[in-house]
């Protein structure tokens, strides 16, 4: 195991070195990723200077047009991924179409990513993060986001609470870097997460219960009369680092409101799905593994269950009818 301290940069290459026939490509992708991160780290933590909260197309003190934490984490994201040259093909929450820049030609991956989710927490101080999917580029086209999760080749999240988290995957588990702002290195922090098998957390919207199918609301019944807690942000990058960290279930139904329910499919529910599973944890949409779904379009949604394999498996049964 990697001693704890270790500089992201340097766990990356390492990472790199146990494949000989790596070119470096997956390795630069993913340090583009982490300065990007650092940058809306950095911005977030001024949030609360008002001019950023402003509007887009309002002016700070400098006469400077300002935009929204969010719409400046996109452009940020965009120029960044772009740069790097690894990124053929680059698909955000943000933008209605996939960007192929000019500069990824010559990429070897794709990404999916929503840069600031939970955004309606900027303007009350609380958590918020950017989530990111890599997958191959094969065809070249749209169609290579239009694959299962189970290809992806690389996900995670920063979290941006109490202090700034780099998690993220590449299929050999999961890893946490903490940002050491005096310094401005993401140092190994949790390294190997794997979540508890079982937790007593649940993390769901419970203001939409009247709207949920009452095999959904039986398992929460049950779940409160099991004696779990209730725990919720509101940002899922937060509530899902809370269910990885310490067990539980995080959920985001369908109801009769939202048949798909809310959380976007490849920049949302896979990355999120890829981390849990390397954790040793379970993601489903309640009939099937969010892994295995072919999404037929870059902003489908999907109803999302996930964490601790036991509290899944509880659910499952539930939704098959076989817990009363
Ligand atoms: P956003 O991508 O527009 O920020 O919305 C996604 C967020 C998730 O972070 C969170 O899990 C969910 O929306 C919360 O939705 P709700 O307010 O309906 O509970
Ligand atoms: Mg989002």
């Amino acid at each position: 195991m990697a001693e704890l301290g270790m500089d992201l940069n340097r766990f990356i290459l390492e990472e790199e070195r146990r494949y000989p026939n790596a070119t470096g490509s997956l390795s630069l992708a993913l340090m583009a990723i982490e300065s990007a991160a650092k940058i809306i780290a950095a911005h977030v933590r001024m949030a609360g200077l008002a001019d950023i909260l402003g509007q887009s197309g309002n002016r700070n003190v400098h006469g400077e047009e300002v935009q929204r934490l969010d719409l400046f984490s996109n452009d940020l994201m965009v120029r960044h991924l772009s740069d790097s040259g690894q990124f053929f093909a680059l698909a955000s929450e943000e933008m209605e179409e996939v960007l192929f820049p000019e500069k990824g030609r010559n990429g070897k991956y794709i990404i999916a990513f929503d840069p600031l989710d939970g955004s309606s927490n900027i303007d009350v101080n609380v958590n918020v993060g950017t989530i990111f999917s890599i997958h191959k580029k094969v065809k070249g086209t749209v169609e290579d986001f239009l694959v299962e999760g189970s290809a992806q080749i690389a996900s995670g999240y920063i979290l941006y609470g109490t202090s700034t988290i780099f998690v993220y995957t590449t299929g050999n588990g999961v890893n946490g870097f903490t940002l050491d702002p005096s310094v401005g290195l993401f140092l190994l922090s949790h390294p190997d997460i794997k979540i508890p098998k079982k937790g007593k957390i649940y993390s769901i919207n419970e203001s939409n219960y009247h709207n949920w199918d009452q095999r959904l609301q039986r398992y929460v019944d049950n779940l409160k009369a099991k004696g779990y807690t209730s725990r919720y942000a509101g940002a899922m990058v937060a509530d899902v680092h809370r269910v990885l960290i310490k067990g539980g279930v995080f959920a985001y139904p369908a109801d009769t409101k939202n048949q798909k329910g809310k959380l976007r499919l490849i920049y949302e529910a896979s990355p999120m799905s890829f981390i849990i599973e390397q954790a040793g944890g379970k993601a489903t949409t309640g009939n099937e593994e969010i892994l295995k779904i072919k999404p037929s379009h870059i902003h489908e949604k999907t109803p999302v269950f996930l964490g601790s394999r036991d509290d899944i498996e509880e659910l499952l049964l539930t939704m098959r009818g076989e817990v009363t």
